[in-house]
């Protein structure tokens, strides 16, 4: 063995080129003439294209059908294994120095274990942190063909979806019904790259200029100090900022009325909020609004309903998706436009249409429908997909274009950066729920979280090593095209356009458009809110901004909180009300809604089994109610006494009701002047108080009729007593039509 003699030579071997190189006149010595190119220089054809860049077999799920995986990591086989497919034996011990330990460090799969666990939460929405998703599918009518060349509007075209609805304010563990704008963000997977419609279920927004996100923001969140209080606006920053910013008055009103508090996400208009530009194949643009129109109408909770919600079933509007959809109800959108000219001005019927504070009244420029979105399939995985789907106002397809709303000038900035964080870099893009459908083609490396093995040298333009790919694509080859708008020449300034400075005309539209129930609604919360506000100050000077929408509406509030209704600032607007914006009124289909059948099981069940089919039949969800679980009669029960509470039924039939059990609760939640002791289970007299003080269509027959006699609630709009099973189903179908029987509690009309 010579190894010391081997690596000598080596050494001087290598000294000896070193030594060459660096001689005078050597190729390469400083100061010498160039070396020759070592590489050819002969040009070569073009190398083919480079494919897809997704990594293998990893191809968005969204196409698979429920409960299949087809992403890279999805669990495979039967053994329990290592993250790396080591087989292992036993997960339930640590490997500890006998079996009173201590723990050993060698203990590999204890480490892997818990050091995944400890890192298994990432940073929640900084808004919009609470919410829930769903799949489904967009077809384009092809109405909008002539004024975008948008390929997904195509008629016929089906496009597959992801939509995530959420509330604003609360932590990801918020209840869902809290008073709250909900956002409705849809991602749609063309085949032309992904569009991302990033809107909320209210028109406007609470200020002009995203430079003001922050404040606003920080003003709803909880006190910084406590912070509570958590997902509501019934605090004093949030009234202090609203009130100073006076922009802010018309989406808080919208917050204030019945659309602060849906019934169901499939039960919510949707809307983009900014002006957008559209622009077709011929180059010709229209400025639009989008609006999403709900197949089942607009509807939303009652107040009280709301907040009993948040405690008996936080997850209300997540499980009523989900439970629609896995029943077979798929809900379902039309999505619609404003079509508006595209002029310098940029405004219609003298509303600028830059600013997002403002809407286009429907009655202006109708809404026309260009396609419809269903919702068939609930994620996975929470987690993989409506946790980790990422958003992006900037993500369009070639035939959408924004404009320059100040506002969606600035999301357009804060939807990547927010992934950074909140995903971990600039790879996002990558996680299965976000991947394009489209071929993916750019020229971005590395990065962490890196999951494509990238092909090729040259990710660069131009280059001469990858054959020149990827080529940059014109007109014929689909390319987006930034519309040239001619930008104004003006100088630079912080400032908005004088026509941002009306800030009370729209409200008072507004409010002068709701029908008297959603007016008493809308006063109602006014006065909740200030009334948990602990500053006068800030009371006082909202009730300032409310005297200059409207002189009723803030005498009402103003009564209640015990205050003098101050004057107007400023003359009070005078506009046309929208009958657009109400949601009372109006007939919508009843499919979906959830029917409780109350049942005594010692009085039989005539008829129920007739009457739940026939729930069912109409496309509703009968839920039997009874004293107990397991059956009665044969029919399976779905709630009990103790499980059930009335803000889960839209209607309620009572088919009849035991009388207290012996050992029951007192009628202490039993409406004043009840007969008692009660004749009737008190939970069932309570089931049915509550039901009608929120306004809902109540039925019996048989032995229930004696029921809704004891609970007092005979002879009102909107029960029906007497007659068969079929007839009282029918009764309430005809009533649910409308959502509420509001004639129940004529409105005193302001
Ligand atoms: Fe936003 C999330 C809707 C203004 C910054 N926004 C977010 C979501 C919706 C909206 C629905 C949740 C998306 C999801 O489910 O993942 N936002 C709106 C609408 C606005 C609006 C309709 C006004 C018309 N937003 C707005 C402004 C800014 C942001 C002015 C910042 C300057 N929004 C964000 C964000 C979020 C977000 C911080 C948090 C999580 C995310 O983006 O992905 O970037």
């Amino acid at each position: 063995r010579k190894p010391a003699k081997a690596v000598k030579d080596v050494v001087e071997a290598a000294a000896g080129k070193v030594a060459d190189v660096l001689t005078p006149d050597a190729p390469g010595a400083p100061g010498s003439a160039p070396p020759p190119v070592a590489e050819p220089t002969t040009p070569h054809g073009p190398l083919p294209p480079k494919g897809e860049q997704g990594a293998p077999g990893t191809r968005s799920p969204t196409g698979a059908p429920t409960g299949a995986s087809t992403t890279a990591n999805g669990q495979q086989g039967t053994y329990l294994t290592t993250s790396q497919g080591a087989r292992l034996r036993d997960t339930d011990h640590s490997l500890k120095a006998g079996p009173r330990g201590p723990i050993l460090l060698q203990d590999h799969h204890f480490r892997e274990k818990i050091t995944h666990f400890d890192h298994e939460r990432i940073p929640e929405r900084v808004v919009h942190a609470r919410g829930t998703g769903a799949h489904g599918v967009f077809v384009g009518y092809g109405t909008a063909e002539p004024i975008t060349r948008a390929g997904f509007l195509a008629k016929g075209r089906e496009t597959e979806v992801f939509v995530r609805f959420s509330t604003v304010l609360g932590s990801r563990g918020s209840a869902d019904t809290v008073r709250d704008t909900r956002g409705f963000a849809t991602k749609f997977y063309t085949d032309e790259g992904t569009f991302d419609l990033v809107a909320n279920n209210m028109p406007v927004f609470f200020i002009q200029d995203a430079i003001k996100f922050p404040d606003i923001i920080h003003a709803g969140k909880p006190h910084p100090d406590r912070e509570i209080p958590q997902a509501q606006s019934a605090h004093d920053t949030f009234w202090d900022f609203v009130s100073l910013h006076t922009e802010a008055q018309h989406h808080t009103m919208w917050n204030m009325s019945d659309r602060g508090i849906p019934r169901s996400y499939r039960m919510m208009e949707g809307f983009g909020v900014h002006t957008f530009r559209l622009v077709n194949a011929a180059g010709e643009t229209v400025l639009v609004k989008f609006h999403w129109k709900p197949q089942l109408g607009v509807h939303s909770l009652t107040w009280e309903e709301a907040q009993l919600l948040g405690g008996v079933d936080p997850d209300f509007h997540r499980r009523d998706l989900y439970d629609a959809i896995e029943a077979g109800a798929y809900p379902e959108w039309e999505l619609g436009v404003q079509v508006l000219p595209d002029t310098p001005e940029e405004t219609f019927a003298g509303i600028d249409l830059l600013d997002p504070t403002k809407i286009v009244p429907e009655e202006l420029a109708p809404v026309q429908p260009i396609g419809r979105l269903t919702l068939n399939r609930t994620p996975t995985n929470f987690f993989a997909e409506t946790e980790q789907v990422a958003f992006h106002v900037g993500h369009l397809p070639p035939g959408i274009d924004v404009t320059n709303d100040p506002l969606l000038q600035g999301r357009l900035f804060s939807y990547v950066d927010t992934q950074l964080t909140r995903l971990g870099g600039p790879n996002f893009s990558q996680i299965p729920v976000n991947r394009p459908h489209a071929p993916v083609n750019d020229m971005l490396r590395d990065g962490f979280h890196q999951q494509a093995v990238h092909a090729g040298v040259a990710p660069y333009r131009p280059n001469s090593l990858d054959g020149g790919n990827p080529f940059p694509a014109g007109d014929a080859e689909g390319a987006f095209v930034d519309v040239p708008v001619t930008v104004a020449q003006a100088p630079k300034a912080r400032a908005n356009p004088a026509s941002f400075d009306d800030h009370f005309s729209q409200v008072r539209l507004f409010w002068l458009s709701m029908s008297a129930v959603e007016r008493e609604h809308i006063v109602r919360a006014y006065t909740f809110e200030l009334g948990k506000c602990y500053h006068q100050a800030i009371r006082e000077r909202q009730l300032a901004c409310l005297a200059n929408v409207d002189p009723v509406l803030c005498a009402q509030v103003a009564a209640g909180l015990g205050l003098p209704a101050p004057e107007p600032t400023v003359p009070l607007a005078d506009v046309a009300p929208s009958p657009a914006l109400s949601q009372v009124g109006r007939e919508w289909p009843a499919d979906g809604r959830t029917v409780g059948i109350v049942v005594d099981p010692d009085a039989g069940v005539d008829g129920v089994g007739q009457v739940q089919r026939a729930v069912f039949a109409a496309g509703m969800v009968p839920l039997l109610i009874a004293p107990h679980g397991g059956t009665v009669g044969g029919l399976p029960v779905q709630r009990t006494f103790a499980t059930g509470r009335s803000v889960e039924f839209d209607a309620l039939l009572v088919a009849g009701a035991p009388a207290p059990a012996p050992d029951a609760l007192p009628a202490r939640d039993a409406k004043a002047g009840a007969p008692g002791p009660a004749a009737v289970d008190p939970r069932v007299l309570l089931l049915v108080q509550e039901c009608w003080r929120h306004a809902k269509a109540i039925g019996a027959w048989g032995p229930g009729v004696a029921v809704l006699e004891s609970a007092g609630v005979v002879g009102t709009p909107g029960v029906v007593a007497g007659g068969s099973g079929d007839d009282a189903l029918a009764a309430v179908q005809r009533l649910l039509a409308a959502h509420r029987v509001w004639e129940r509690f004529p409105a005193s009309p302001a």
